[in-house]
Order: structure tokens, then sequence, then C-alpha cells
């Protein structure tokens, strides 16, 4: 018999073993992850169709079966909400594409974790067919009882217990971290499993690509101008002139930061000194996987995962990527070199 130590190990699977881990688990947890990974594929299964929507006959956003046909950042807002709301494990949720926060139905039980996603991220590329993703983040409850609350939602990114993403790019990947390393599983279609493709990804100590939307350079501050002129400068001791590289989806351009190594940057600039990208849906799940594999996230001043949210969709500035690059680019940004 041919032996290869390639593991076959589905993502339902590596849950469990993970929760063994901790003699303590209810199960509540590893459930969510699992109902989370079903939300997954059903998103992706739409996705996948986006571009034959036209050919398979709409018209007038009716499909063939005569359902309204629903934008698909619309249509993975809602198909997360309801793979989510009646395991009886969340109190509450909130979506990047709601203003308020989404309280669990008066049918179903409540539980003791908070859930915050990006439903569909980067959806301004999806009628070019370019990679978009969805992000979440778990938390644990800080209210009592009962109903969920605003102030569940509003923990900082250090309390997350559970953070992902799930990126529908040339394969469908689902990344996650408990705080145990960060794991990738990529979907086997034809069997219709997240399998075990990247064990503890480790985020290279230095890379040499940068990802940023430089239109706005006019725009930017004197120390954020000077870092790119940096990057750009000739210099073979650290690896410059480097390469530059923006799909605008946050969920690809920071999972390739995160396997090749380098930084992504959203910063604020004159017209939106907040920058685009919002903390809790996109920058604090994000900054916790790419702490949790060894990188750094900061908005320019501290380390993100220690902002105090205000406002559910509070923006930030955003620099997270490769320990060394984050640290070059933070001396810019604070005028410490020029
Ligand atoms: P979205 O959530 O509406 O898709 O917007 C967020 C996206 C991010 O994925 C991406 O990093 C950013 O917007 C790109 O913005 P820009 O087009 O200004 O470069
Ligand atoms: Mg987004």
């Amino acid at each position: 018999m041919v032996t290869s130590s390639k593991k076959f190990i589905t993502l339902e699977r590596f849950i469990h073993e993970q929760e063994h881990l901790h003699p303590a688990a209810t199960g509540e947890f590893s459930a969510i992850l699992h109902d989370l990974s079903l939300a997954a594929k059903l998103v992706w299964r739409e996705v996948s169709k986006a571009g034959l929507v036209n050919i398979l006959g709409t018209t007038d956003r009716m499909n063939i079966s005569g359902d309204v046909v629903k934008k698909l950042d619309e249509f993975a807002d809602e198909t997360i909400y309801k793979a989510m709301d009646h395991g009886g494990h969340l109190c509450v949720m909130a979506s990047e594409e709601n203003e308020d926060i989404l309280h669990i139905p008066e049918e179903y039980r409540s539980g003791g974790y908070v859930l915050l996603y990006d439903p569909l991220d980067g959806s301004s590329n999806i009628d070019a067919n370019i990679t978009i993703g969805s992000i979440f983040s778990i938390y644990k409850r800080i209210s009592p009882e009962g109903k969920g609350t605003l102030a569940d939602c509003l923990q900082s990114g250090y309390n997350q217990v559970a953070a992902g993403y799930v990126i529908y790019g040339s394969s469908t990947v689902f990344v996650y971290s408990t705080g145990n390393g960060v794991h990738g599983f990529t979907l086997d279609p034809t069997v219709g499993e997240f399998l075990i493709s990247n064990e503890n990804i480790r985020i290279p100590k230095k890379g040499k690509i940068y990802s940023m939307n430089e239109g706005n350079f006019n725009l930017w501050d004197k120390g954020m101008q000077n870092y790119i002129n940096y990057l750009k400068e000739e210099d073979k001791a650290t690896g410059r002139p480097y390469s530059m590289r923006y799909i605008g989806t946050m969920v690809a351009d920071a999972h390739r930061t995160l396997m090749y190594g380098g930084i992504f940057a959203y910063p604020g600039d004159k017209k939106n000194p907040e920058g685009k990208l919002r903390l809790c849906y996109e920058c604090n799940p994000m900054s916790y996987i790419i702490e949790q594999a060894g990188g750094r996230a900061i908005n320019g001043k501290r380390r993100i995962l220690d902002v105090q949210p205000t406002a559910l969709h509070q923006h930030t500035p955003v620099f997270l990527g490769s320990e060394e690059d984050v640290k070059v680019c933070e001396e810019f940004l604070q005028g410490k070199r020029k």
C-alpha cells in the first residue's frame, strides 16, 4: 500500500480535538464554530454562482424559481444570521450590514457568546469576479443574562475568544484562531468539507510586499508619505524596493500578508481621519489573527486590540502584518524616522 504523510482532518474534527484540550469546555463554543462553517459553505455556494445569475435567467431581479434575487451582501448577511440565531449559544449579534445590534428571536434560547461579523467584505469586487470574504469575531457576553446588549458587542479586541475569516478565492479557505495558533482549512467542494491545509500559520518576521490604496497618497500625512517613499528606495540589505499588491478586499490583502509577510494598511487621511475600515467588524478580528500568527497590528498610535470601541460602526486607521515591517512603519508615523 502506498502511504502518504498527508492528513485528512476536517474542520469539524479539528474543532473537537481542540475542545478536548480544554477540559472545562462545554461544547457551546465548538458548536458556534460548526454553525459558522455551515454558514460559510452556504455563502460560498451563492458566491460561486454569482457570475451565472445573468446566464441562468433573471429578470427584474427575479430568479428562475420566482424568488427575488438579493444582492450577494444582503444574502450573506441573512444567511449568517439565520445559521447562527437558533443554536442557543449566542445572546446577540452585530453585522456590518445593519446599523443596530441583532437580537436572537424570542423563540430561541440565549447563550453565553456574542458574534460580530462582516458578511461580505470587498463587495465592490463581486462583479469583476475578484476575491471576497466574510469575517467573524466571537466574545463572551458581559451582560449577566437574558437578551444581549450593545455593551456585549462593544468589547475591546483583546477580549475576543475567537476570530477568523473565510476567503472566497481560487479556493475557499476558512482561517480561524481560538487563541491557540492560526489554522486554515480549504473547502473540498466535491465532499462539502473544509480540510486542514495550513496548520499553525506563522507570519514571516519581515516581508517584501506593501498593500494599501496608494491613490490616497496626497491625502496622507508626511509620516505615511515618507514611509512609502522609503519602501520604494533601493537597498539590498533591507530588501527594498518592496513590491506593491492591492486587491481592495481586506480579507484577501490581509490573508496574503499573513501568508507572505509584509504590511497591509488603511491609514487615516485628510478626508477621512479615521480611515475606511471598521474596528469591530474588520480590524479587530484581523488584528487578532495576525497577532496570533506572530505579527503586529496597530492604529498608528497603539495596539488595535487595546482600543475600547464606543460605537458599533466606528472606523480606525490600521497597519498590520509582519512584526518588523509594522515597527518600521510605526517609526515613520511617529516621526522617529524621516
Ligand atoms: P466593504 O466592507 O464595503 O466591502 O468595504 C471594505 C473594503 C475592504 O475590504 C478594503 O480593504 C477596502 O474597502 C478598500 O477600500 P478602497 O477602495 O478605498 O481602497
Ligand atoms: Mg468589509
